[in-house]
């Protein structure tokens, strides 16, 4: 196996990364992000987003926080209580979730649904197809300039997200958020900044890498009960899990030369 630079960026590929890196894992997650831009999936912008989200995943070091979790149990508690629940996929989170979207979706019973900042019928139909082959069943067909925004995140299906009631939003960006709220719907964020206008625009938000976050989630599905889910609904405060993420960046920055 040949290893390094000497390869040209259009012959590179995830089995050339030696495993032994102590950067693996995070150098395989890129590479399956450049590959999925490659080929139309992940937008060119996207690939920007997943820099921002290491950096902020680096300063949470890389684990699931307490009040992560928390969140986590939380959002399985909203889907699971939710008349119409919905999960909107992207390119970046079908680049790197898209099994753990489908697990979710049989464990909440959720409507999967795309929709794109970066929008183009190509994308929709590849995003979908990456999506139905890693097992998730989603709905597709007409979409309509529903939502009340400009750009094309407005595109969505009338019976699917337009109808929502809970919808999970992974890797958002801040100004569908605030229409979805505005139009009184339950917004679930996955997003590993605490201060993007997103995280605190939600009504939930899960400060944590979409990966760990998603099978967290499913996790929490198929385990609480009627009585977990009505305490964690009733006792949730989207502003103390916020603050409890930048206390632990700011702790992990305080002490980070000691
Ligand atoms: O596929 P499209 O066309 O819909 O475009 C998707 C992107 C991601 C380009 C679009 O939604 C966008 O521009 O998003 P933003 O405004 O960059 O916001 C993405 C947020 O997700 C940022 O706050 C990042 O910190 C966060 N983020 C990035 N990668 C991850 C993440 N959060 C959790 N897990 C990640 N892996």
């Amino acid at each position: 196996m040949q290893h390094g630079p000497d390869r040209g960026p259009g012959n590179r590929s995830i089995a050339m990364i030696p495993p032994d890196h102590p950067r693996y894992r995070s150098l395989v997650t890129r590479e399956r992000l450049a590959d999925c831009a490659r080929s139309g999936i992940v937008a060119m912008e996207g690939l920007t987003s997943h820099g921002r989200g290491e950096a902020f995943d680096y300063l949470l070091g890389e684990r699931t926080l307490g009040s992560a979790r928390i969140a986590e149990q939380t959002a399985a508690a909203m889907l699971l209580s939710a008349r119409h629940p919905v999960i909107s996929v992207n390119g970046n989170t079908a680049a790197l979730a898209a099994p753990e979207i489908a697990a979710l979706q049989e464990a909440c019973g959720a409507i999967v649904e795309v929709n794109l900042f970066h929008r183009t019928e190509k994308r929709v139909a590849q995003i979908e197809a990456l999506l139905t082959e890693a097992g998730a069943d989603v709905f597709s067909g007409e979409a309509e300039r529903l939502l009340p925004l400009t750009h094309d995140r407005a595109w969505c299906r009338r019976e699917g997200m337009y109808a929502a009631d809970v919808i999970l939003v992974p890797l958002e960006d801040g100004d569908r958020c605030e229409a979805l709220i505005g139009m009184g719907k339950k917004v679930i964020a996955v997003d590993l900044n605490p201060l993007s206008r997103t995280a605190q625009k939600a009504t939930l938000t899960v400060v944590d890498e979409v990966t760990r976050a998603l099978p967290e989630i499913t996790r929490a599905c198929r385990e609480l009960t009627e009585d977990d889910r009505r305490r964690l609904i009733s006792s949730l405060d989207n502003h103390y899990l916020l603050s409890e993420a930048i206390r632990e960046i700011t702790l992990r920055l305080a002490h980070a030369l000691d």
